[in-house]
């Protein structure tokens, strides 16, 4: 067979089951475009690079599946970056595929060349330089095996507008790339760890995002409950547990819930399972599970000891390791542990900060999730709102929380809710933004409008960067510098003018009825919610302290009244 090479990457692209790429043409990339629009693969045209990015994520985050985005040389490639390094923190598989100035041109700082290896290589699992059309045979099928097997992530794929239009020749298809297993590494560890959990008095399972993508959502409830462990998540995790089981403690670290951050204090054994021991979870690393056996069990060999020592550690696919593990774990009551818990739980109760005010957006978070059915798709943005949403919707099931987490990029929500809802059609998904952060993908909304995709972006307005100034109050004298916004805008008018249907709440209006017109709407749609500027997130762990020593939001509201008087 021979086919030019821009061909050869669509036909590769549709043998991997690929059905929808976001992207942005450019001169580099224009070959693909002309065999992209010859084929059955829906192009989705984002208005900036960095959307098209995030709607690979959303598509990806929310199914599993790689997600493929396309973009030209030069600004569209360093466009996309934060969308990459945003995947690579967050273990997204998605795959770019850059068009690159041909190849001759290379080195002479010709128009729109940038050294696109060089710069991602740094946030991606692998980056590409195709030199030859006859490559794209192997690294194309390679690159989906790559992003999506062990630890998932981003792949690059730069390719030459010379290399897209020359002829590749071959006999046979190339078998389509898929996710290679992954050996456990010692699987006689797992008797060892399982007498370790059968012995524990004081356990703790500890879960993150591995459990999403490993899908162990069953069995981890399986050891949970045949053993009465409770349970703690970092913020990728939310949705791998049902929220309301009395087993789940709820997220833990920076804003995570009091007892929460309490609880790990008095363990006697940590059961890590698909987590990073990362900064916002642990606070002060020394003092985080401080008389705690650490068994860390991952499919990232070099998360092993890099931030905590582990004292059992298992290197492997979870589905593996639950496999083997669960059939080894004794049946347990457990009963004085969970009245330990329960008694800290009773010490350190949920805040009720400004939460019985009906537009208080813990408030409206729970009212929001008892509106729409259980497996919608949530993607916040971040700030004050992704916190919220965090603490107070009540997550419970996988691949309902779409999240920047790692890497904590505004501008994210808006395009991966696209992502989300070209992914699944059918469900209903909500983008929960902060008015600083829309700011940043805004251009998005005419994507939205032209998809006319059901997606309701709720909006909680405080007209400031919350999280930053919440920040300046507690940590930098209350010195608001370039925090608040200076000019008020119209985001419902905005969204009109874009073609989507905009509603903006006033103080007098009627809460629960807008919002659940807000909710059940079809279509495309944003509600403008404004919410007090000086509300904070608490509790507040200080970056550097341990979580116990976090702040709970009493203390410091005093001193803000003190001041006052
Ligand atoms: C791209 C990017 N720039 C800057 C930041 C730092 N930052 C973190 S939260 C935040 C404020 C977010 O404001 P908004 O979206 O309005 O959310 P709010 O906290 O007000 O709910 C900023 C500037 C960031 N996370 N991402
Ligand atoms: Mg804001």
């Amino acid at each position: 067979m021979k086919m030019r090479g821009a061909e050869l990457i669509i036909k590769l692209l549709e043998r991997q089951g690929i059905e929808i790429v976001a992207g942005i043409p450019g001169g580099a990339n224009l070959p693909l475009y002309r065999a992209l629009a010859k084929s059955r693969v829906q192009h989705v045209l984002a208005r900036h690079e960095q959307g098209a990015g995030f709607i690979a994520h959303g598509m990806a985050r929310s199914t599993g599946k790689a997600a493929v985005c396309f973009v030209t040389s030069g600004p569209g490639v360093t466009n996309v970056l934060t969308a990459v390094a945003d995947a690579k923190m967050d273990s997204v598989p998605m795959i770019v595929i850059c068009g690159q100035v041909p190849t001759a041109f290379i080195g002479t700082d010709a128009f729109q060349e940038i050294n696109t290896f060089a710069l991602t290589g740094p946030i991606t699992k692998k980056s590409y330089l195709l030199t030859n059309v006859q490559d794209l045979l192997t690294v194309i099928p390679e690159a989906f095996s790559v992003a999506q097997s062990g630890r998932q992530g981003p792949v690059v794929i730069d390719i030459p507008k010379d290399v897209q239009l020359a002829q590749a020749e071959f006999i046979a298809w190339p078998e389509a790339g898929v996710k290679r297993k992954i050996q456990l590494q010692d699987s006689d560890s797992i008797k060892e760890i399982a007498q370790v959990i059968n012995a524990a008095r004081r356990p703790l399972l500890y879960v993150g995002g591995g459990i999403i993508a490993s899908e162990t959502c069953k069995e981890l409830f399986t050891l949970a409950k045949i053993s009465n462990i409770p349970l703690v998540s970092k913020l990728m995790g939310l949705g791998c547990f049902p929220a309301g089981d009395p087993l789940f403690l709820g997220m833990l670290g920076m804003h995570g819930s009091r007892a929460t951050n309490h609880i790990p204090d008095e363990i006697d054994l940590l059961i890590a399972l698909g987590v990073r021991f990362d900064d916002r979870a642990t606070g002060k690393v020394a003092e985080f599970c401080p008389q705690a056996t650490i068994i860390h069990i991952d499919i990232d060999e070099r998360e092993i000891d890099k931030i905590k020592k582990a004292d059992l550690s298992l290197v492997g696919n979870l589905k593996d390791v639950f496999q083997e593990l669960l059939p080894l774990i004794h049946k347990q009551e457990r009963s004085s542990w969970i009245t330990e818990v329960r008694r800290i739980q009773g010490c350190y109760p949920g805040l009720q900060s400004g939460k019985s005010s009906v537009r208080h957006p813990l408030t409206l978070l729970q009212q929001i999730n008892s509106l729409v059915p259980a497996d919608t798709i949530v993607t916040t943005d971040v700030g004050q709102h992704q916190m919220w949403t965090a603490q107070g919707y009540g997550f419970s099931r996988p691949r309902t929380l779409l999240t920047s987490g790692g890497l904590g990029t505004m501008g994210f929500g808006l395009p991966a809710a696209i992502g989300a809802a070209l992914a699944n059609p059918g469900k209903q998904i909500l983008c929960i933004s902060g008015d600083g952060s829309l700011y940043m993908n805004i251009q998005e909304l005419a994507t939205l409008a032209e998809l006319d995709l059901n997606i309701s972006i709720i909006l909680f307005n405080n007209n400031e960067l919350g999280l930053v100034r919440q920040q300046q109050e507690l940590f930098y004298d209350k010195i608001y510098a370039a925090t608040r916004f200076e000019k008020k805008v119209d985001f419902a008018a905005i969204a009109r003018e874009f073609g989507i249907k905009g509603i903006k709440l006033a103080e007098a209006d009627d809460f629960p009825t807008a919002l659940k017109q807000a909710c059940t709407q079809k279509g495309p749609l944003l509600i403008d919610i404004p919410i007090s500027s000086t509300e904070n997130v608490y509790p507040m762990v200080v970056p550097g302290k341990a979580n116990r020593e976090m702040m709970d939001g009493v203390r410091e509201r005093r001193r803000v009244v003190v001041n006052l008087v």
